[in-house]
């Protein structure tokens, strides 16, 4: 499958190319990663895909190499903003999962305490 077209409509899409303004924290050829709007957390930032896909899974599907360099980003991320006692990776999928922006992300949060079962 070659890259999907970008969807003019989509926030993120906009924000990886630099079209709407975010705090980048980390960029490479694959992903984009920026400080959540709304953080939930001392550190939340979510890593999207530079191409649009709706949601997590379909990244991995379609672009395994651009999912793995999600992962790989918020591992960084995570180690460059001290996170050394642990930190949550969450990809919401779908409108009962919490998900409203239907561009994939995943959510890094980190600095508290994460409580499990999540609401
Ligand atoms: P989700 O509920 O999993 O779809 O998470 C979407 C997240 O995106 C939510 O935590 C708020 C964040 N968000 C929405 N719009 C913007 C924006 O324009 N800029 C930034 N930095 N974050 C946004």
């Amino acid at each position: 499958m070659s890259a999907p077209e970008p969807d003019k409509d989509c926030i993120f899409c906009k924000i990886a190319v630099g079209e709407i303004p975010a705090e980048i924290v980390h960029a490479t050829e694959l992903s984009v990663a920026f400080r959540d709007v709304n953080p939930q957390a001392p550190v939340h930032v979510l890593v999207v895909p530079r191409d649009h896909y709706e949601n997590a899974a379909e990244v991995a599907h379609w672009a395994p190499a651009a999912a793995s360099d999600m992962i790989a980003t918020a591992r960084d991320i995570a180690e460059k903003e001290g996170l050394d006692d642990g930190y949550r990776m969450v990809f919401n999928t779908g409108p009962a999962a919490g998900q409203t922006v239907f561009h994939a992300h995943l959510h890094l949060l980190g600095g508290r305490s994460l409580e499990w079962p999540p609401g």
